[in-house]
């Protein structure tokens, strides 16, 4: 089924020059990019984002992170994205994250996991909506490059 998830390159990933490195990683998989764009994340935004964290010992430091610096927020279309892209980017520990995986290549600091992925349907409708309109998501098809 083709889905639609929320990727974030968070805080640091500019400073560290890697986000078209991220970026190609889900483009070679075969995604495709659908919306996109450079923010920084207020604490409103970021307490929407992880309110199912609010309470846990790490909550305030996440957002703080979050917070910190521009992130980029992109919508991935394809063939199963959602669980996809959480392969890709692999487990939120990051001791559990096995090189090849975003986070098992660029992260070693759980808190500092370098990306967020939806990990649901209904966490990827509400995650979409709280970062783009319907007016900035731009679906495409590979017909498109006949032009070029
Ligand atoms: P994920 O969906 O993989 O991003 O993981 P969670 O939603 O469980 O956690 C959100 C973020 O909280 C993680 F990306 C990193 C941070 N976190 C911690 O700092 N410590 C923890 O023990 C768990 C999560």
């Amino acid at each position: 089924m083709v889905e639609r998830t929320l990727v974030l390159l968070k805080s640091g990933v500019l400073q560290r020059r890697i986000a078209g490195e991220l970026i190609r990683r889900f483009e070679r998989k075969g995604f495709n990019i659908i919306a996109l764009k450079l923010l920084r994340m207020d604490r409103a935004l970021a307490e929407a984002h992880y309110g199912e964290h609010r309470g846990k010992d790490f909550y305030e430091k996440l957002l703080d992170y979050i917070c910190s610096g521009p992130v980029i927020a992109m919508v991935l279309e394809g063939e199963e994205a959602i669980p996809l892209v959480r392969a890709l980017t692999g487990p939120t520990e990051v001791l559990k994250a096995p090189p090849g995986t975003i986070r098992g290549d660029f992260a070693h600091r759980t808190r500092f996991n370098v990306v967020h992925a939806s990990d649901s349907p209904a966490a990827a409708d509400r995650e979409i909506a709280l970062f783009f309109t319907d007016e900035e998501i731009l679906p495409w098809e590979d017909g498109n490059a006949r032009w070029f």
